[in-house]
C-alpha cells in the first residue's frame, strides 16, 4: 500500500478535493510511477463542470509524467527508474484498432470514464473506492497504471514538457497531420488557441500549410499563436471568413480544425463556412449535446466532410517518440507550451487562469 496526495472529484460542480489517499500494491500487469508533473487539460474541467459524465469520485488527471518506482510480476517492458509518460488511451497492441494502426481507438478505451477495469478501483479514501481518470489519475504524486498506459521517454526529456505528450500535444498535432492531412501548400484555420489549438497549429506548419490562419477570442492566444507557427489571427469566425478569402482568392480553407474548449452545435455552420470545397472540418474539441445546425444542401453539393477524432488519430506508442524526436531537433515546441505551474493544492486555480484565457498548458509540478 502506497500514501500518496491527489486532487480528488467527489461530484460534479465541486472543486477538485485534494487528499490523502491509499493506492494498492501492483498486480502483475500493473507500474506504479512516482509522478512528476501532470497538464491541466480542458477535458478534466468537463468532468468537473459535470459536462461530461464520468464515474465518480474519481482522481482526475490523464496527462502526466514520472519515474517507474514499482512493477507488476509480469511487466517486462518497464523497470524501477525507467522516465516514462502516460498515454491518456491505453493500448493493447492486440485488438482490432490497435492491429490496424488506430491505437486511439483500442477497445480499452471503453474504460475511460469508469476509471477503472474489471478488476475494480485500485486506490481508496476514507474508506471508498477511487476510480482513476482514464485509467490514470495523475492529479496525484504516485499513480498505479497498466502498462499499455505508458510509453518510455528520455530522462534528458522535461517531465512538464513530457507530460504533455499524453494527450494536448498529440491531440492537437495529429488533428493537423493525421485527421486533416494537411498538404505542402495548404490553407488552414484552426478555431480556438490552446493546449490543443496550439499543437494543430504546429502539426499544420509542419505538414507544411502555407497559411495557417489561428481564430481566438483572447488576444494574448493571438499573440503567441506566431510562435507555434501561425500566419495570421482573427478574433472571431466572421473575421476569418474574411481574411481567408483574401488569402485563398475565394477558395477558402483545405482544412480546419475546431479546438474550443467546448464546442457548440451552432459553431458547426460557421465553422465549415471557412473551409473549402472538398474541404474538412477536423471537430477536436468536445461537444456536448445532439443539436447541430447545418447547411446539408452545401454541405452535400461541395463536397465538404466534417471529421471527429480522438488522440488526433494518433498511435502514442509511434507518435509519441516521433513528437520526442520533432522537439529534439527544434521542430516542435513544448517548453513555450507550458505557460504556469502550480502545486497540487493549487489545481483549482490552476483551471480558473485557464477559464480565464491566461494559460497555453498550465502543468501541475508534484511534490514527494
Ligand atoms: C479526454 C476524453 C475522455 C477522458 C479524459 C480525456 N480526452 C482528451 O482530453
Ligand atoms: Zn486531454
Amino acid at each position: 500500500m502506497v500514501k500518496a496526495q491527489a486532487a480528488v472529484l467527489w461530484e460534479a460542480g465541486r472543486p477538485w478535493s485534494v487528499e490523502e489517499i491509499d493506492l494498492a500494491a501492483p498486480g502483475p500487469h500493473d507500474v506504479l510511477v512516482r509522478n512528476e508533473a501532470s497538464g491541466l487539460c480542458h477535458s478534466d474541467h468537463h468532468i468537473q463542470a459535470g459536462d461530461s459524465p464520468a464515474a465518480l469520485p474519481i482522481i482526475g488527471g490523464h496527462e502526466g509524467a514520472g519515474v517507474v518506482e514499482e512493477v507488476g510480476s509480469a511487466v517486462t517492458d518497464f523497470a524501477p527508474g525507467a522516465h516514462v509518460v502516460y498515454s491518456f488511451i491505453p493500448s493493447c497492441g492486440r485488438c482490432r484498432w490497435c492491429s490496424t494502426g488506430h491505437q486511439n481507438l483500442c477497445d480499452l478505451g471503453a474504460f475511460l470514464m469508469q476509471g477503472a477495469m474489471g478488476e475494480g478501483p485500485r486506490a481508496q479514501t476514507r474508506g471508498q473506492g477511487l476510480g482513476a481518470l482514464s485509467l490514470i489519475g495523475t492529479f496525484a504524486n504516485y499513480s498505479l497504471a497498466n502498462e499499455a498506459s505508458l510509453v518510455k521517454v528520455p530522462e534528458s526529456l522535461p517531465f512538464a514538457q513530457a507530460a504533455l505528450l499524453g494527450c494536448g500535444v498529440p491531440t492537437g498535432w495529429g488533428s493537423a497531420v493525421h485527421v486533416g492531412q494537411v498538404k505542402p501548400g495548404d490553407a488552414v484555420v484552426v478555431v480556438g488557441a490552446g493546449g490543443i489549438g496550439m499543437n494543430a497549429v504546429q502539426g499544420a506548419r509542419l505538414a507544411g500549410a502555407e497559411h495557417v490562419v489561428v481564430v481566438d477570442t483572447a488576444s494574448t492566444k493571438r499573440d503567441a499563436a506566431p510562435l507555434f507557427g501561425a500566419t495570421h489571427t482573427a478574433a472571431s469566425m466572421e473575421e476569418a471568413v474574411s481574411l481567408l478569402s483574401d488569402l485563398t482568392r475565394g477558395v477558402m480553407a483545405d482544412v480546419g480544425i475546431l479546438t474550443v474548449g467546448k464546442v457548440e452545435g451552432a459553431m458547426i455552420a460557421p465553422f465549415l463556412e471557412l473551409v473549402s470545397k472538398n474541404g474538412v472540418g477536423v471537430l477536436t474539441g468536445v461537444g456536448h449535446g445532439s443539436d447541430v445546425a447545418l447547411d446539408l444542401k452545401v454541405f452535400t453539393l461541395w463536397q465538404k466532410q466534417l471529421r471527429g477524432n480522438i488522440y488526433g488519430g494518433c498511435n502514442p506508442w509511434a507518435d509519441i517518440p516521433r513528437l520526442i524526436r520533432l522537439y529534439e531537433s527544434g521542430l516542435l515546441k513544448l517548453d513555450e507550451l507550458v505557460s504556469a505551474v502550480y502545486p497540487l493544492e493549487e489545481i483549482n486555480q490552476g483551471y480558473a487562469d485557464m477559464l480565464d484565457g491566461k494559460n497555453i498548458r498550465g502543468v501541475v509540478e508534484h511534490r514527494h
